[in-house]
Protein backbone atom coordinates (compact mmCIF):
# COMPACT_ATOMS: atom_id res chain seq x y z
CA UNK A 1 0.00 0.00 0.00
CA UNK A 2 1.30 3.87 -0.75
CA UNK A 3 2.76 5.23 2.15
CA UNK A 4 0.70 8.81 3.06
CA UNK A 5 1.82 11.70 5.07
CA UNK A 6 0.79 12.05 8.94
CA UNK A 7 -1.03 15.30 7.08
CA UNK A 8 -2.36 13.58 4.20
CA UNK A 9 -3.94 10.86 6.46
CA UNK A 10 -5.47 13.78 8.59
CA UNK A 11 -6.59 15.89 5.71
CA UNK A 12 -8.65 12.85 4.60
CA UNK A 13 -11.03 13.72 7.32
CA UNK A 14 -11.53 16.55 6.60
CA UNK A 15 -15.27 17.56 5.84
CA UNK A 16 -15.94 20.17 3.28
CA UNK A 17 -18.45 22.91 3.29
CA UNK A 18 -21.42 23.00 1.79
CA UNK A 19 -24.25 25.76 0.80
CA UNK A 20 -26.98 25.62 2.77
CA UNK A 21 -29.53 24.94 0.16
CA UNK A 22 -27.53 21.68 -0.85
CA UNK A 23 -26.94 20.54 2.38
CA UNK A 24 -30.37 18.47 2.27
CA UNK A 25 -29.15 16.79 -1.22
CA UNK A 26 -29.46 17.33 -4.37
CA UNK A 27 -32.83 16.50 -4.56
CA UNK A 28 -34.20 18.47 -2.18
CA UNK A 29 -32.87 21.95 -4.55
CA UNK A 30 -35.18 24.29 -5.41
CA UNK A 31 -34.29 25.62 -8.54
CA UNK A 32 -35.36 29.50 -9.18
CA UNK A 33 -34.29 31.15 -12.41
CA UNK A 34 -33.70 34.30 -12.88
CA UNK A 35 -33.95 37.08 -16.12
CA UNK A 36 -32.71 36.06 -19.80
CA UNK A 37 -28.68 36.80 -19.73
CA UNK A 38 -26.60 38.59 -22.66
CA UNK A 39 -22.88 37.94 -23.75
CA UNK A 40 -20.69 40.58 -22.17
CA UNK A 41 -19.44 41.71 -25.19
CA UNK A 42 -20.52 40.89 -29.49
CA UNK A 43 -24.17 39.59 -28.53
CA UNK A 44 -25.42 39.27 -32.36
CA UNK A 45 -21.75 37.26 -33.13
CA UNK A 46 -22.17 35.44 -30.10
CA UNK A 47 -25.92 34.83 -30.16
CA UNK A 48 -25.88 33.30 -33.93
CA UNK A 49 -22.78 30.77 -32.75
CA UNK A 50 -24.45 29.81 -29.85
CA UNK A 51 -28.23 29.89 -31.13
CA UNK A 52 -29.46 27.33 -28.48
CA UNK A 53 -27.66 27.67 -25.38
CA UNK A 54 -27.68 31.92 -25.84
CA UNK A 55 -29.64 33.58 -23.51
CA UNK A 56 -30.50 31.18 -20.83
CA UNK A 57 -31.72 32.50 -17.53
CA UNK A 58 -29.16 32.64 -14.53
CA UNK A 59 -30.06 30.12 -11.60
CA UNK A 60 -30.17 30.43 -7.96
CA UNK A 61 -30.55 27.14 -5.52
CA UNK A 62 -32.63 27.22 -2.39
CA UNK A 63 -33.50 24.51 0.15
CA UNK A 64 -36.53 22.71 -1.32
CA UNK A 65 -38.93 19.72 -0.71
CA UNK A 66 -36.58 16.37 -1.21
CA UNK A 67 -38.06 14.22 -3.89
CA UNK A 68 -36.89 10.63 -4.98
CA UNK A 69 -34.38 11.28 -7.87
CA UNK A 70 -33.51 9.21 -11.14
CA UNK A 71 -29.95 7.69 -11.41
CA UNK A 72 -27.73 9.59 -13.93
CA UNK A 73 -24.31 8.46 -15.24
CA UNK A 74 -21.61 11.51 -15.82
CA UNK A 75 -18.06 11.95 -17.56
CA UNK A 76 -16.12 14.13 -15.59
CA UNK A 77 -12.95 15.98 -17.35
CA UNK A 78 -10.21 17.74 -16.07
CA UNK A 79 -8.90 20.09 -18.16
CA UNK A 80 -5.78 22.63 -18.66
CA UNK A 81 -2.87 23.16 -16.02
CA UNK A 82 -3.49 21.45 -12.60
CA UNK A 83 -5.01 23.80 -9.75
CA UNK A 84 -5.55 22.75 -6.23
CA UNK A 85 -8.72 21.82 -5.47
CA UNK A 86 -9.43 19.51 -8.36
CA UNK A 87 -9.88 16.25 -6.38
CA UNK A 88 -12.42 17.88 -4.25
CA UNK A 89 -14.50 19.03 -7.26
CA UNK A 90 -14.82 15.59 -8.40
CA UNK A 91 -16.07 14.29 -5.00
CA UNK A 92 -18.53 16.60 -4.79
CA UNK A 93 -19.59 15.79 -7.97
CA UNK A 94 -19.39 12.04 -6.87
CA UNK A 95 -21.75 12.58 -2.95
CA UNK A 96 -23.90 15.08 -5.24
CA UNK A 97 -24.54 12.45 -7.39
CA UNK A 98 -24.79 9.32 -5.10
CA UNK A 99 -27.48 12.22 -2.87
CA UNK A 100 -29.75 11.97 -6.01
CA UNK A 101 -29.87 8.18 -6.23
CA UNK A 102 -27.18 5.53 -5.01
CA UNK A 103 -27.28 3.74 -8.39
CA UNK A 104 -25.60 7.16 -10.07
CA UNK A 105 -22.42 6.47 -11.58
CA UNK A 106 -19.31 8.99 -11.93
CA UNK A 107 -16.62 8.20 -14.69
CA UNK A 108 -13.72 9.94 -15.12
CA UNK A 109 -11.93 10.68 -18.68
CA UNK A 110 -8.35 10.30 -18.18
CA UNK A 111 -5.91 12.65 -19.21
CA UNK A 112 -8.03 15.21 -20.24
CA UNK A 113 -10.45 15.79 -23.54
CA UNK A 114 -8.38 13.30 -24.67
CA UNK A 115 -10.03 10.78 -22.70
CA UNK A 116 -13.42 11.59 -24.14
CA UNK A 117 -12.24 11.20 -27.85
CA UNK A 118 -9.88 8.35 -27.18
CA UNK A 119 -12.67 6.55 -25.09
CA UNK A 120 -9.85 6.24 -22.25
CA UNK A 121 -11.79 6.64 -18.40
CA UNK A 122 -11.99 4.99 -15.21
CA UNK A 123 -15.14 4.76 -13.04
CA UNK A 124 -14.98 6.66 -9.99
CA UNK A 125 -16.02 3.94 -7.20
CA UNK A 126 -16.49 5.35 -3.37
CA UNK A 127 -12.60 3.63 -2.79
CA UNK A 128 -11.41 5.90 -5.25
CA UNK A 129 -13.03 9.37 -4.31
CA UNK A 130 -11.72 8.67 -0.20
CA UNK A 131 -8.02 8.00 -1.02
CA UNK A 132 -8.23 11.76 -2.99
CA UNK A 133 -10.14 13.86 -0.44
CA UNK A 134 -8.84 17.12 0.14
CA UNK A 135 -5.67 16.83 -1.63
CA UNK A 136 -3.71 18.27 -4.66
CA UNK A 137 -3.32 17.56 -7.87
CA UNK A 138 -5.16 15.90 -10.59
CA UNK A 139 -3.73 12.23 -10.35
CA UNK A 140 -6.77 10.71 -9.72
CA UNK A 141 -7.66 10.91 -13.43
CA UNK A 142 -5.00 13.22 -15.23
CA UNK A 143 -5.97 16.33 -17.53
CA UNK A 144 -4.45 17.36 -20.77
CA UNK A 145 -4.53 20.78 -23.10
CA UNK A 146 -6.14 19.03 -26.17
CA UNK A 147 -9.06 21.60 -27.38
CA UNK A 148 -12.33 20.16 -28.50
CA UNK A 149 -13.51 21.88 -31.04
CA UNK A 150 -14.37 19.54 -34.05
CA UNK A 151 -17.45 17.98 -34.91
CA UNK A 152 -15.73 14.73 -35.31
CA UNK A 153 -14.38 15.09 -31.36
CA UNK A 154 -18.17 15.96 -30.20
CA UNK A 155 -19.74 12.87 -32.47
CA UNK A 156 -16.73 10.41 -31.06
CA UNK A 157 -17.29 11.98 -27.52
CA UNK A 158 -21.16 11.41 -28.10
CA UNK A 159 -20.47 7.55 -29.61
CA UNK A 160 -18.29 7.08 -26.24
CA UNK A 161 -20.67 8.77 -23.90
CA UNK A 162 -23.75 6.63 -25.03
CA UNK A 163 -21.67 2.92 -24.51
CA UNK A 164 -21.79 4.42 -20.61
CA UNK A 165 -25.24 5.48 -20.15
CA UNK A 166 -23.58 8.68 -19.49
CA UNK A 167 -26.48 11.73 -19.94
CA UNK A 168 -23.90 14.83 -18.94
CA UNK A 169 -20.59 15.77 -18.86
CA UNK A 170 -18.75 18.06 -16.22
CA UNK A 171 -15.68 19.76 -17.47
CA UNK A 172 -13.63 21.46 -15.00
CA UNK A 173 -10.95 24.00 -16.41
CA UNK A 174 -10.44 27.85 -17.62
CA UNK A 175 -11.66 30.09 -19.84
CA UNK A 176 -10.23 28.02 -22.91
CA UNK A 177 -11.65 25.04 -21.53
CA UNK A 178 -15.24 26.24 -20.59
CA UNK A 179 -15.46 27.90 -23.41
CA UNK A 180 -15.07 24.35 -25.49
CA UNK A 181 -17.47 22.89 -22.65
CA UNK A 182 -20.20 25.33 -24.07
CA UNK A 183 -19.15 24.11 -27.85
CA UNK A 184 -20.03 21.38 -26.81
CA UNK A 185 -22.92 21.87 -25.22
CA UNK A 186 -24.53 23.88 -28.06
CA UNK A 187 -23.63 21.06 -29.82
CA UNK A 188 -25.45 18.58 -28.48
CA UNK A 189 -28.52 20.40 -27.68
CA UNK A 190 -28.92 21.95 -31.32
CA UNK A 191 -28.62 18.27 -32.19
CA UNK A 192 -31.23 17.24 -29.55
CA UNK A 193 -28.60 14.66 -28.50
CA UNK A 194 -29.04 14.28 -24.93
CA UNK A 195 -26.04 14.94 -22.79
CA UNK A 196 -25.60 17.79 -21.16
CA UNK A 197 -22.49 19.53 -20.20
CA UNK A 198 -21.52 22.04 -17.52
CA UNK A 199 -18.56 23.61 -16.34
CA UNK A 200 -16.51 24.47 -13.25
CA UNK A 201 -14.28 27.34 -13.35
CA UNK A 202 -10.73 26.32 -12.65
CA UNK A 203 -7.31 28.17 -12.81
CA UNK A 204 -4.26 29.52 -10.32
CA UNK A 205 -4.59 32.22 -12.48
CA UNK A 206 -7.40 33.97 -10.86
CA UNK A 207 -8.83 34.86 -14.52
CA UNK A 208 -12.07 33.22 -14.79
CA UNK A 209 -14.23 35.42 -12.41
CA UNK A 210 -17.12 38.05 -12.95
CA UNK A 211 -20.27 39.24 -10.79
CA UNK A 212 -21.49 35.45 -10.53
CA UNK A 213 -17.96 33.67 -10.36
CA UNK A 214 -16.17 35.46 -7.45
CA UNK A 215 -12.91 33.00 -8.09
CA UNK A 216 -11.96 30.24 -9.87
CA UNK A 217 -10.89 27.58 -7.94
CA UNK A 218 -6.83 27.22 -6.67
CA UNK A 219 -5.96 31.09 -7.17
CA UNK A 220 -6.10 31.27 -2.91
CA UNK A 221 -4.39 28.00 -2.37
CA UNK A 222 -1.54 28.72 -4.88
CA UNK A 223 -1.31 32.30 -3.88
CA UNK A 224 -0.67 31.30 -0.32
CA UNK A 225 2.19 28.67 -0.91
CA UNK A 226 3.81 31.53 -3.77
CA UNK A 227 3.08 33.97 -0.63
CA UNK A 228 5.12 31.56 1.74
CA UNK A 229 7.59 31.46 -0.44
CA UNK A 230 8.45 34.71 -1.33
CA UNK A 231 8.42 35.75 2.71
CA UNK A 232 10.93 32.88 3.37
CA UNK A 233 13.05 35.15 0.64
CA UNK A 234 12.65 38.30 1.78
CA UNK A 235 13.78 36.77 5.12
CA UNK A 236 16.53 35.53 3.54
CA UNK A 237 17.30 38.84 1.80
CA UNK A 238 16.99 41.01 5.02
CA UNK A 239 19.32 38.42 6.75
CA UNK A 240 21.90 38.47 4.25
CA UNK A 241 21.47 41.93 2.85
CA UNK A 242 23.03 40.98 -0.58
CA UNK A 243 20.75 40.07 -3.42
CA UNK A 244 18.00 41.57 -5.56
CA UNK A 245 15.83 38.42 -6.13
CA UNK A 246 14.19 38.65 -9.40
CA UNK A 247 10.71 36.21 -8.88
CA UNK A 248 8.86 35.72 -11.74
CA UNK A 249 4.89 34.20 -11.00
CA UNK A 250 2.76 32.55 -12.93
CA UNK A 251 -0.99 33.49 -14.46
CA UNK A 252 -0.72 33.16 -17.99
CA UNK A 253 -2.07 36.76 -18.83
CA UNK A 254 -3.49 38.72 -15.70
CA UNK A 255 -1.72 39.89 -12.93
CA UNK A 256 -3.77 38.42 -10.01
CA UNK A 257 -1.42 35.98 -8.72
CA UNK A 258 1.48 38.66 -8.29
CA UNK A 259 -0.73 41.59 -7.03
CA UNK A 260 -1.88 38.92 -4.63
CA UNK A 261 1.34 37.89 -2.88
CA UNK A 262 2.60 41.92 -3.66
CA UNK A 263 -0.43 42.45 -0.84
CA UNK A 264 0.06 39.16 1.32
CA UNK A 265 3.53 39.89 1.06
CA UNK A 266 4.58 43.76 1.01
CA UNK A 267 7.18 42.89 -1.53
CA UNK A 268 9.78 45.51 -2.47
CA UNK A 269 8.60 46.19 -6.07
CA UNK A 270 5.50 44.73 -8.17
CA UNK A 271 5.17 45.11 -11.91
CA UNK A 272 1.27 44.68 -12.90
CA UNK A 273 1.26 43.87 -16.38
CA UNK A 274 -2.68 45.61 -16.51
CA UNK A 275 -1.24 49.22 -15.75
CA UNK A 276 1.92 48.99 -17.91
CA UNK A 277 -0.74 48.41 -20.82
CA UNK A 278 -2.64 50.97 -19.86
CA UNK A 279 0.36 53.71 -19.38
CA UNK A 280 1.71 51.95 -22.45
CA UNK A 281 5.09 52.18 -20.81
CA UNK A 282 8.02 50.37 -22.79
CA UNK A 283 10.66 47.49 -21.50
CA UNK A 284 12.72 50.92 -21.00
CA UNK A 285 10.57 52.56 -18.72
CA UNK A 286 9.89 49.41 -16.83
CA UNK A 287 13.91 48.93 -16.42
CA UNK A 288 13.91 52.36 -15.06
CA UNK A 289 11.56 51.86 -12.56
CA UNK A 290 13.09 48.68 -11.03
CA UNK A 291 16.66 50.96 -11.24
CA UNK A 292 15.71 53.83 -9.66
CA UNK A 293 13.89 51.09 -6.70
CA UNK A 294 17.74 49.72 -6.50
CA UNK A 295 19.02 52.98 -6.31
CA UNK A 296 16.71 54.35 -3.89
CA UNK A 297 17.59 51.35 -1.22
CA UNK A 298 21.00 51.40 -2.26
CA UNK A 299 20.86 54.63 -1.44
CA UNK A 300 19.53 53.52 2.44
CA UNK A 301 22.23 50.83 2.77
CA UNK A 302 19.65 48.10 1.41
CA UNK A 303 21.62 46.07 -1.58
CA UNK A 304 18.90 44.02 -1.60
CA UNK A 305 15.33 43.57 -2.14
CA UNK A 306 12.44 41.67 -4.26
CA UNK A 307 10.77 42.19 -7.23
CA UNK A 308 7.59 40.23 -8.07
CA UNK A 309 7.05 39.93 -12.40
CA UNK A 310 4.06 38.70 -13.41
CA UNK A 311 4.57 35.98 -15.77
CA UNK A 312 2.47 37.39 -18.60
CA UNK A 313 4.00 41.00 -18.34
CA UNK A 314 6.16 40.69 -21.92
CA UNK A 315 2.36 40.04 -23.69
CA UNK A 316 1.48 43.64 -22.12
CA UNK A 317 4.47 46.04 -23.12
CA UNK A 318 2.71 47.54 -26.17
CA UNK A 319 6.45 46.80 -28.37
CA UNK A 320 5.89 43.07 -27.42
CA UNK A 321 2.53 42.61 -27.67
CA UNK A 322 2.20 43.52 -31.56
CA UNK A 323 5.62 41.90 -32.09
CA UNK A 324 3.61 38.83 -30.30
CA UNK A 325 0.15 39.09 -32.31
CA UNK A 326 2.60 39.44 -35.73
CA UNK A 327 4.43 36.01 -34.32
CA UNK A 328 1.26 33.94 -33.50
CA UNK A 329 -0.08 34.83 -37.10
CA UNK A 330 3.32 34.42 -39.09
CA UNK A 331 3.57 30.97 -37.00
CA UNK A 332 0.30 30.04 -37.53
CA UNK A 333 0.79 30.03 -40.92
CA UNK A 334 4.18 29.39 -41.43
CA UNK A 335 4.36 26.57 -38.95
CA UNK A 336 5.81 23.71 -41.36
CA UNK A 337 8.87 25.90 -42.69
CA UNK A 338 9.41 27.13 -40.04
CA UNK A 339 10.19 24.10 -37.80
CA UNK A 340 12.35 22.31 -40.10
CA UNK A 341 14.78 25.79 -39.52
CA UNK A 342 17.92 25.52 -37.55
CA UNK A 343 17.92 28.53 -34.37
CA UNK A 344 19.95 31.05 -36.43
CA UNK A 345 17.34 30.89 -39.61
CA UNK A 346 14.50 30.51 -37.29
CA UNK A 347 15.56 34.26 -36.70
CA UNK A 348 16.45 35.20 -39.48
CA UNK A 349 13.45 33.81 -41.24
CA UNK A 350 11.15 35.90 -38.39
CA UNK A 351 13.46 39.02 -38.73
CA UNK A 352 12.92 38.80 -42.64
CA UNK A 353 9.20 38.44 -42.56
CA UNK A 354 8.10 40.98 -39.75
CA UNK A 355 7.91 45.09 -40.62
CA UNK A 356 11.28 46.61 -40.19
CA UNK A 357 9.70 48.46 -36.68
CA UNK A 358 8.91 45.20 -35.26
CA UNK A 359 11.94 43.63 -36.92
CA UNK A 360 13.81 46.15 -34.72
CA UNK A 361 12.21 45.16 -31.53
CA UNK A 362 12.86 41.33 -32.13
CA UNK A 363 16.59 41.51 -33.09
CA UNK A 364 16.64 44.14 -29.98
CA UNK A 365 15.91 40.95 -27.50
CA UNK A 366 18.86 38.70 -26.05
CA UNK A 367 18.87 35.47 -28.38
CA UNK A 368 17.39 33.14 -25.89
CA UNK A 369 14.20 35.34 -25.45
CA UNK A 370 13.77 35.73 -29.57
CA UNK A 371 14.12 31.65 -29.28
CA UNK A 372 11.39 31.56 -26.40
CA UNK A 373 9.12 33.86 -27.70
CA UNK A 374 8.74 31.28 -31.00
CA UNK A 375 8.27 28.21 -29.51
CA UNK A 376 4.94 26.29 -29.89
CA UNK A 377 1.90 27.72 -29.01
CA UNK A 378 -0.46 25.90 -26.61
CA UNK A 379 -3.36 24.05 -28.45
CA UNK A 380 -5.18 27.25 -27.73
CA UNK A 381 -2.55 29.60 -29.67
CA UNK A 382 -1.63 31.40 -26.80
CA UNK A 383 2.37 32.02 -26.49
CA UNK A 384 3.82 29.28 -23.72
CA UNK A 385 4.82 32.49 -21.32
CA UNK A 386 6.08 30.05 -18.29
CA UNK A 387 8.99 29.28 -20.86
CA UNK A 388 10.08 32.96 -21.55
CA UNK A 389 12.59 33.86 -18.82
CA UNK A 390 11.46 37.73 -18.45
CA UNK A 391 12.86 37.68 -14.41
CA UNK A 392 16.28 37.28 -16.41
CA UNK A 393 15.61 39.81 -18.75
CA UNK A 394 14.52 42.32 -15.89
CA UNK A 395 17.60 41.52 -14.04
CA UNK A 396 20.50 41.65 -16.87
CA UNK A 397 18.66 44.87 -18.00
CA UNK A 398 18.72 46.49 -14.75
CA UNK A 399 22.26 44.98 -14.12
CA UNK A 400 23.34 47.37 -17.06
CA UNK A 401 21.30 50.83 -16.56
CA UNK A 402 22.74 50.38 -12.94
CA UNK A 403 26.22 50.09 -14.39
CA UNK A 404 25.30 53.17 -16.54
CA UNK A 405 24.01 55.30 -13.20
CA UNK A 406 27.07 54.27 -11.62
CA UNK A 407 29.02 55.47 -14.39
CA UNK A 408 27.40 58.71 -14.28
CA UNK A 409 27.88 59.17 -10.45
CA UNK A 410 24.05 58.31 -9.84
CA UNK A 411 24.18 55.14 -8.10
CA UNK A 412 26.65 53.66 -5.59
CA UNK A 413 25.23 50.19 -4.55
CA UNK A 414 25.87 46.67 -5.05
CA UNK A 415 23.75 44.76 -7.47
CA UNK A 416 23.69 41.14 -7.17
CA UNK A 417 20.77 39.10 -8.67
CA UNK A 418 18.91 35.62 -7.82
CA UNK A 419 15.97 34.71 -10.05
CA UNK A 420 13.61 32.41 -9.45
CA UNK A 421 10.32 31.37 -10.92
CA UNK A 422 6.96 30.12 -8.70
CA UNK A 423 4.69 28.30 -10.41
CA UNK A 424 4.66 24.86 -10.64
CA UNK A 425 5.50 24.86 -6.42
CA UNK A 426 1.95 25.77 -5.76
CA UNK A 427 -0.41 24.51 -8.43
CA UNK A 428 -1.11 21.13 -6.70
CA UNK A 429 -0.68 22.25 -3.19
CA UNK A 430 -3.06 20.33 -0.73
CA UNK A 431 -5.96 22.72 -1.10
CA UNK A 432 -6.52 25.53 1.83
CA UNK A 433 -9.46 25.74 3.71
CA UNK A 434 -11.32 27.80 1.15
CA UNK A 435 -9.98 25.94 -1.62
CA UNK A 436 -11.37 22.22 -0.28
CA UNK A 437 -14.92 23.97 0.68
CA UNK A 438 -15.61 26.20 -2.45
CA UNK A 439 -14.28 23.39 -4.80
CA UNK A 440 -16.19 20.63 -3.18
CA UNK A 441 -19.61 22.96 -3.04
CA UNK A 442 -18.73 23.79 -7.03
CA UNK A 443 -18.48 19.53 -7.59
CA UNK A 444 -21.77 19.27 -5.57
CA UNK A 445 -23.85 22.37 -7.13
CA UNK A 446 -23.29 20.56 -10.46
CA UNK A 447 -25.16 17.78 -9.68
CA UNK A 448 -27.27 20.19 -8.99
CA UNK A 449 -27.56 21.98 -12.51
CA UNK A 450 -27.92 18.90 -14.09
CA UNK A 451 -30.03 17.24 -11.95
CA UNK A 452 -32.55 20.00 -13.50
CA UNK A 453 -31.50 19.32 -16.70
CA UNK A 454 -29.22 22.47 -17.19
CA UNK A 455 -26.74 22.69 -20.56
CA UNK A 456 -23.83 25.56 -20.96
CA UNK A 457 -23.98 26.15 -17.16
CA UNK A 458 -20.50 27.09 -14.95
CA UNK A 459 -21.23 26.04 -11.40
CA UNK A 460 -21.28 28.90 -9.44
CA UNK A 461 -20.83 29.40 -5.78
CA UNK A 462 -20.80 32.95 -4.67
CA UNK A 463 -20.72 34.97 -1.13
CA UNK A 464 -17.50 33.35 -0.22
CA UNK A 465 -16.38 36.22 1.96
CA UNK A 466 -19.20 35.09 4.70
CA UNK A 467 -18.94 31.75 6.18
CA UNK A 468 -20.34 28.78 4.01
CA UNK A 469 -24.11 29.17 5.67
CA UNK A 470 -24.18 32.24 3.58
CA UNK A 471 -23.04 31.40 0.12
CA UNK A 472 -25.34 31.54 -2.99
CA UNK A 473 -25.32 28.36 -5.28
CA UNK A 474 -26.54 28.50 -8.27
CA UNK A 475 -25.65 28.73 -12.40
CA UNK A 476 -24.65 31.16 -14.97
CA UNK A 477 -25.41 30.24 -18.73
CA UNK A 478 -21.31 30.19 -20.19
CA UNK A 479 -22.19 32.14 -23.12
CA UNK A 480 -23.16 35.39 -20.68
CA UNK A 481 -18.86 35.69 -20.30
CA UNK A 482 -18.15 35.57 -23.55
CA UNK A 483 -17.14 37.97 -26.53
CA UNK A 484 -15.07 37.51 -29.73
CA UNK A 485 -11.19 36.87 -29.69
CA UNK A 486 -8.27 36.73 -32.15
CA UNK A 487 -7.12 33.41 -31.95
CA UNK A 488 -4.83 31.58 -33.84
CA UNK A 489 -5.35 34.05 -36.98
CA UNK A 490 -9.41 33.97 -36.79
CA UNK A 491 -11.61 35.45 -34.60
CA UNK A 492 -13.20 32.73 -31.94
CA UNK A 493 -15.83 33.34 -29.22
CA UNK A 494 -14.37 32.79 -25.81
CA UNK A 495 -14.82 33.26 -22.29
CA UNK A 496 -13.37 37.20 -22.15
CA UNK A 497 -10.60 36.98 -19.67
CA UNK A 498 -10.79 38.49 -16.19
CA UNK A 499 -7.57 40.90 -16.30
CA UNK A 500 -6.57 42.77 -13.08
CA UNK A 501 -9.02 45.97 -12.80
CA UNK A 502 -7.12 49.10 -12.24
CA UNK A 503 -9.71 51.57 -10.74
CA UNK A 504 -10.69 48.25 -8.15
CA UNK A 505 -9.90 48.29 -4.90
CA UNK A 506 -7.05 45.64 -4.75
CA UNK A 507 -4.44 47.74 -7.09
CA UNK A 508 -5.67 50.68 -5.69
CA UNK A 509 -4.74 49.62 -2.01
CA UNK A 510 -1.17 48.03 -3.89
CA UNK A 511 -0.69 51.20 -5.59
CA UNK A 512 -1.54 53.45 -2.40
CA UNK A 513 1.38 51.10 -0.59
CA UNK A 514 3.92 50.65 -3.15
CA UNK A 515 6.07 53.79 -3.14
CA UNK A 516 6.79 52.94 0.77
CA UNK A 517 7.14 49.15 0.23
CA UNK A 518 10.04 49.89 -2.21
CA UNK A 519 12.03 51.85 -0.01
CA UNK A 520 11.69 50.84 3.33
CA UNK A 521 11.65 47.15 4.61
CA UNK A 522 8.04 46.30 5.42
CA UNK A 523 8.07 42.87 4.55
CA UNK A 524 5.25 40.53 5.61
CA UNK A 525 5.80 36.79 6.14
CA UNK A 526 2.49 34.77 5.74
CA UNK A 527 4.09 31.30 6.38
CA UNK A 528 2.60 27.87 5.69
CA UNK A 529 -1.17 26.86 4.98
CA UNK A 530 -2.33 26.08 7.94
CA UNK A 531 -5.27 23.51 7.44
CA UNK A 532 -6.12 22.71 11.47
CA UNK A 533 -6.15 25.54 14.35
CA UNK A 534 -7.59 29.09 14.62
CA UNK A 535 -10.27 29.92 12.22
CA UNK A 536 -8.20 33.58 12.17
CA UNK A 537 -5.14 31.40 10.81
CA UNK A 538 -7.05 28.67 9.01
CA UNK A 539 -10.43 29.86 7.33
CA UNK A 540 -8.67 32.99 5.78
CA UNK A 541 -10.24 34.15 2.28
CA UNK A 542 -7.35 36.10 -0.58
CA UNK A 543 -6.45 39.81 -0.43
CA UNK A 544 -8.11 40.27 -3.59
CA UNK A 545 -11.68 38.69 -2.97
CA UNK A 546 -11.76 40.75 0.19
CA UNK A 547 -10.86 44.04 -0.78
CA UNK A 548 -13.10 43.24 -4.24
CA UNK A 549 -16.02 42.70 -1.79
CA UNK A 550 -15.28 45.15 0.67
P1 LIG B 1 -4.85 26.93 -16.85
O1 LIG B 1 -5.25 28.26 -17.40
O2 LIG B 1 -5.13 25.80 -17.75
O3 LIG B 1 -5.42 26.71 -15.48
O4 LIG B 1 -3.27 26.92 -16.66
C1 LIG B 1 -2.66 27.95 -16.01
C2 LIG B 1 -1.16 27.83 -15.98
O5 LIG B 1 -0.74 27.31 -14.74
C3 LIG B 1 -0.54 29.20 -16.27
O6 LIG B 1 -0.41 29.93 -15.08
C4 LIG B 1 0.74 28.83 -16.94
O7 LIG B 1 1.13 29.83 -17.85
C5 LIG B 1 0.40 27.58 -17.69
O8 LIG B 1 -0.65 26.97 -16.99
C6 LIG B 1 1.55 26.62 -17.78
O9 LIG B 1 1.20 25.57 -18.61
P2 LIG B 1 1.87 24.14 -18.62
O10 LIG B 1 1.33 23.40 -17.44
O11 LIG B 1 1.40 23.54 -19.88
O12 LIG B 1 3.34 24.33 -18.51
Amino acid sequence: MTMISPLQKARLQYKPKLPVALRNGISAVKTVEGAPTQSVADQDKINALFPATYGSPQIVFESGEAKAGKAINVGVILSGGQAPGGHNVIAGLFDGLKSINKDSKLYGFLKGPDGLVKNEYMELTADIIDAYRNTGGFDMIGSGRTKLEKIEQFETGRVNCEKLGISALVVIGGDDSNTNACLLAEYYKHNNIGINVVGCPKTIDGDLKNEFIEASFGFDTACRVYSELIGNIQRDANSAKKYWHFIKLMGRSASHIALECALQTHANICIVSEEVAAKKQTIAEIVDYIADVVAKRAAKGCNFGVALIPEGLIEFIPEMKTLIAELNDLLAHEEKVFSDLSKEDKIKFIADKLNPALSKTFMSLPQTIQLQLCLDRDPHGNVQVSLIETEKLLAEMVGSKLKAMKEQGSYKGKFSTQSHFFGYEGRCAAPSNYDADYCYSLGYNATALLNAGKTGYMSSVRNTINPADQWIAGGIPITMMMNMERRHGEDKPVIQKALVKLEDKPFKTFAANRDVWAVETDYVYPGPIQYFGPTEVCDLITKTLELEKA
